[in-house]
């Protein structure tokens, strides 16, 4: 059901030839973005009649409109679920707080006496937010966006979802119910690239967004591709990992139910544990068989993705080893089980989420640790970060000087504008001072 891959023996090669060692799904991104190319600009062209038009194509269903009005989403959150509710309620309250504390303030450094730079950090204008809604639907990515966007201080924040047949074209009631509780009243029924095409240039009814923020398929990911450089974006999230550090101290149930977890999202998704033990490594994978067949996604998602490519286990000498392993792997979500985890843990420089221990696995962190679960995949935790307030914030310099400050600094604003070869920057200096560098 699991491939295994065995470093043990030789010495681990360095970087990225250790990486190359490694499972990884195969994510197309740039044969995708030719595909969503026409898409994006059909809803440029024609706004929200492409939209309209794609909903029917891609999701089934003829839409009035592409706005979600209020009363449809008052009564989403007056159907929920009352344990349902009760649970989204408790998920946001966590979420708030962790997220809260991400705020940052403006700074101010002296530079010397007279002279300051201060670092203010503003939220951007408007975001579009994206919560799935195709294999699965996501309510939990819903507070996974709007909870840092709100605690950034963000005015304008607008949310798509997929049209669902089933549901006369709106976004999946749980979606609805999730922004109801939220606060966020501006909805919008459009799905993959349209969301993110809508997003970007705007329509009849939905403005245009600074920035857009979620995960998503493909689609969405080729999408945030093709804006790149007009919007901003967070990162192009692929199937969902799960890399899992383990040792002889490790409960091999709890391994197996974890890397299972995730591989239920998507036949791509990718469950890889690294251990230097083959006990554990036997156990696990005895384990799989039965807690896959007790199941639900088995063969649409759980089976594939385990026995994927992407997925594995690999058989390391030591921790140490294991570490350089999920290290160069630069995970989604990476679980440590060993003896002392938490001193494992502070050794993991690349992953997008650690796990500490035996009562933190991935699941809690999906829906109710408090932590982000938009995170990056696809070895991205090796330069980004996982959404947070810092995700919806630009930091702007604001640099104030006296005369005196500036003219201690002239000489050398002058010799380095000169040493460019760009005078006219030196000038800018000198026009201040009756065309002469200030002498100190
Ligand atoms: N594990 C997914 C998030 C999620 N899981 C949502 C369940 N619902 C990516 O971090
Ligand atoms: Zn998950």
């Amino acid at each position: 059901m699991i491939s295994r891959i065995d470093l043990r023996g030789d010495a681990l090669p360095e970087g990225s030839a250790l990486r190359d060692l490694l499972p990884r799904a195969d994510f197309d991104v740039s044969a995708a973005l030719e595909k969503v190319r026409p898409i994006c600009e059909a809803v440029h062209h024609r706004g929200d009649a492409a939209l309209i038009d794609y909903a029917e194509k891609f999701d089934g269903v003829r839409l009035d409109q592409v706005r979600v009005p209020a009363a449809a989403i008052e009564r989403a959150l007056a159907e929920l679920d009352p344990a349902v509710r009760a649970a989204l309620e408790e998920s946001i309250r966590r979420a708030r707080i962790v997220h809260r504390e991400q705020r940052r303030t403006a700074h101010t450094t002296q530079v010397v006496p007279g002279g300051t730079v201060t670092e203010k950090w503003v939220p951007v204008d408007r975001v579009g937010l994206y919560a799935p809604g195709g294999r699965a639907v996501y309510p939990s990515s819903v507070i996974m966006n709007v909870v840092p966007a709100q605690e950034a201080g963000v005015e304008s924040i607008a949310l798509a979802s997929p049209a669902q047949a089933e549901f006369e074209g709106l976004p999946h009631p749980t979606i609805l119910a999730a922004c109801a509780l939220l606060g966020v009243d501006e909805v919008y029924a459009a799905g993959g690239a349209t969301a993110v095409a809508m997003f970007a240039y705007g329509t009849e009814s939905c403005p245009p967004a600074n920035l857009v923020t979620g995960p998503g398929n493909i689609w969405v990911a080729a999408a945030k591709r093709y804006f790149t450089g007009k919007i901003g974006i967070d990162a192009e999230a692929g199937p969902t990992e799960i890399a899992i550090l383990a040792d002889d101290t490790a409960d091999p149930v709890h391994v197996a139910a974890d890397l299972i977890s995730q591989a239920e999202h998507d036949p791509l998704a990718a469950a890889v544990l690294v251990t230097d033990s083959v006990a554990l490594a036997d156990a696990v994978e005895k384990e799989l068989q039965p807690q896959v067949a007790a199941t639900k996604h088995i063969e649409d998602r759980i089976t594939p993705a385990l026995a994927g490519r992407q997925s594995a286990i690999v058989l390391v000498s030591g921790v140490d080893e294991g570490l350089r392993v999920v290290n160069a792997y630069g995970a989604e979500h990476l679980e440590i089980q060993t003896a002392d985890a938490t001193s494992v843990a502070d050794r993991v420089t690349n992953a997008g989420a650690i796990f500490i221990g035996p009562w933190a696995p991935v699941s809690l962190g999906d829906y109710a640790a408090g932590s982000n679960h938009v995170l990056p995949t696809g070895g991205c935790a090796c330069h980004s970060s996982g959404l947070s307030v810092q995700s919806f914030l630009r930091g702007i310099h604001i640099v104030d000087y006296t005369r005196d400050a500036l003219a201690e600094v002239a000489h050398h604003v002058v010799t380095l504008a000169e040493a460019e070869d760009l005078p006219a920057h030196g000038a800018a200096i000198k026009a201040r001072f009756e065309w002469k560098v200030p002498s100190k």
